[in-house]
């Protein structure tokens, strides 16, 4: 991989030099049909690393002709699952020799932590990937045996062309969460990255050419999202949406669906996800939960717990050790080995984060600590943590996405069941409790798509997860994740005098 030192004495930055800045439509890296470009920002510097093509309708029309194509005529579909899973295994094999690149490229365009990204997200969307090229060769229908001696079987064929439209918050996750599952079903597909990190999917798409998946199949459409994001969730020839983002552009992006060709969607969306501890957990090791959970990549997480629920009779050391652990929580470049969390994607979410953070300071909430901008440039903000937060601040009800979280007191199990769960949104939650009674009746009242019972972001390739309520529907994740990319065809026949 190329990277090099910047010079930074005090880190040991390792930059990427950019290489792939165009589309990639049919196997190839091409400019837009306009020529246009767009810039996209560092936000440790808020310096411009480079210019990317700016896809709009007519390249993103090229792009699923290339995928319809490829899924109508090409070998894709119809190679044997194992054949597939056999390609995908050698794209993963790159993934990992290139690791280090992908990484860094994630740190400047999305403000990731080099180290922390390296060991954690990066191999986990490599084990994505991998897990689906495992489940390529397993994918089948079954057969039944009707009345009348009709026997019926199912075909599990490939949903067709695909169209991903995916978030800034995990640009390389984000990519292998959307591709893997779609790959392995036999699919082609467009994936639209977010405008603020258009990089490192453009350098899989790289690695997809090099791993010889074949030309048309993976497709990349850097842009915006009023633009190639609409032209992709309304375009008559997509078959599949996949939506990762805000719960509004999802609402958008499904009545678009709707109106056009009645494509099926699937949508993750937003959170507000709550982490009730109890009287009898461990405080020292809950604390550290909560703040993992708290912030952890910056708080742009949709699972981030932003609510932290805490019984009355350990409230008051909870939030003491709480306070003082917080304190600890090193803001930098990502970059520095010492460095655990990084700048905020861009100026939109860094003053959305900031102005969130003045509204629990106007609506009484008390600053425990953080609660300010920091660094002399970029988009660095203070881990936030706010008390006698009630449940109806904007702090309390919205998703903040950044490093700010609220806690709250609670003196029964009832209580906090319903405080948690009274959100509109339904995607995680966490529970911190030794009493197994309270951690059943908790975890299957809570109405959200995955419950962590004494941890917090353990995530596995094996295991779904999905929204509740304004969270969205659909599965990541385990087989669950697979068959949104497949469609069942019942195919019937009569068998006569068959003994069975
Ligand atoms: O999201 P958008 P934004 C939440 C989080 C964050 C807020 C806003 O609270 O602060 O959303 O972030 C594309 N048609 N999450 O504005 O706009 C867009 O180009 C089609 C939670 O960045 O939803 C990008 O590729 N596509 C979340 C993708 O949608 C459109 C992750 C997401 O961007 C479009 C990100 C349109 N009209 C934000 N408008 C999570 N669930 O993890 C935009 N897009």
């Amino acid at each position: 991989a190329e990277i090099h030192n910047n010079g930074d004495s005090k880190s040991s930055a390792k930059i990427p030099k950019i290489k792939f800045t165009k589309l990639f439509i049919n196997g190839e890296f091409v400019d837009s049909v306009s020529g246009r470009t767009f810039e996209t920002i560092d936000p440790r510097t808020e310096e411009v690393i480079a210019n990317v093509a700016e896809g709009d309708k007519e390249d993103v029309d090229l792009a699923v002709e290339a995928a319809r194509f490829a899924f109508d005529h090409g070998p894709w579909p119809r190679m044997s699952g194992s054949e597939r899973g056999k390609m995908m295994m050698k794209f993963v094999d790159l993934v990992e020799e290139n690791l280090e690149e992908l990484t860094a490229l994630d740190a400047i365009d999305a403000g990731k932590v080099f180290e922390i990204a390296k060991v954690g997200e990066m191999p986990f969307a490599a084990s994505i990937l991998r897990y689906y090229a495992g489940a390529a060769d397993k994918i089948h229908g079954k057969t039944m045996k009707m009345a009348n001696q009709l026997q019926g079987y199912t075909l599990c064929e490939p949903i067709g062309v695909v169209g991903h439209i995916i978030p800034w918050n995990f640009p390389v996750g984000m990519f292998f969460f959307k591709t893997s599952p779609a790959l392995a079903a036999g699919c082609t597909m467009v994936i639209k990255p977010a405008e603020q990190t258009p990089l490192s999917a453009l350098y899989c798409a790289h690695l997809a050419k090099l791993a010889g998946i074949p030309d048309g199949v993976i497709n990349v459409i850097t842009g915006f999202g009023t633009t190639a994001g609409a032209a992709i969730s309304s375009h008559m020839d997509i078959d599949c949406l996949s939506f990762t983002g805000s719960t509004e552009v999802g609402r958008v992006v499904m009545q678009a669906a709707a109106t056009s060709n009645l494509k099926s969607v699937s949508l993750e969306l937003g959170g507000k996800s709550p982490l009730i501890i109890f009287d009898d957990a461990d405080v020292d090791s809950t604390v550290n939960l909560a703040l993992l959970g708290g912030f952890a990549n910056k708080g742009e997480f949709c699972v981030c717990s932003s609510r932290i629920f805490v019984q009355d009779g350990i409230y008051e050391e909870f939030i003491t050790k709480l306070a003082r652990n917080a304190k600890g929580i090193t803001v930098g470049d990502p970059f520095a080995p010492t460095t655990h969390q990084g700048p905020q994607v861009d100026k939109k979410q860094y003053e959305k984060v900031l102005s969130y953070i003045e509204h629990g300071k106007r609506q009484g909430a008390t600053l425990l600590t953080g609660g300010k901008p920091c660094g002399e440039k970029g988009y660095y903000i203070e881990p936030t943590i706010f008390t006698d937060v009630t449940d109806d601040m904007l702090i309390a009800t919205d998703e903040i996405f950044g490093p700010v979280i609220s806690v709250f007191k609670f003196k029964t199990i009832e209580e906090a069941i319903t405080r948690a769960n009274s959100t509109r949104y339904g995607l995680a939650a966490g529970i911190a409790t030794k009493d197994l009674n309270i951690a059943n009746t908790v975890s299957r009242s809570l109405r959200a798509g995955i419950v962590w019972i004494n941890c917090y972001l353990a995530f596995d390739a094996d295991v779904p997860y999905g929204g509740y309520k304004g969270s969205g529907f659909g599965r990541e994740f385990g087989m669950e994740g697979l068959y949104k990319y497949l469609q069942v065809k019942s195919v019937v026949t009569p068998v006569h005098n068959s003994p069975w």
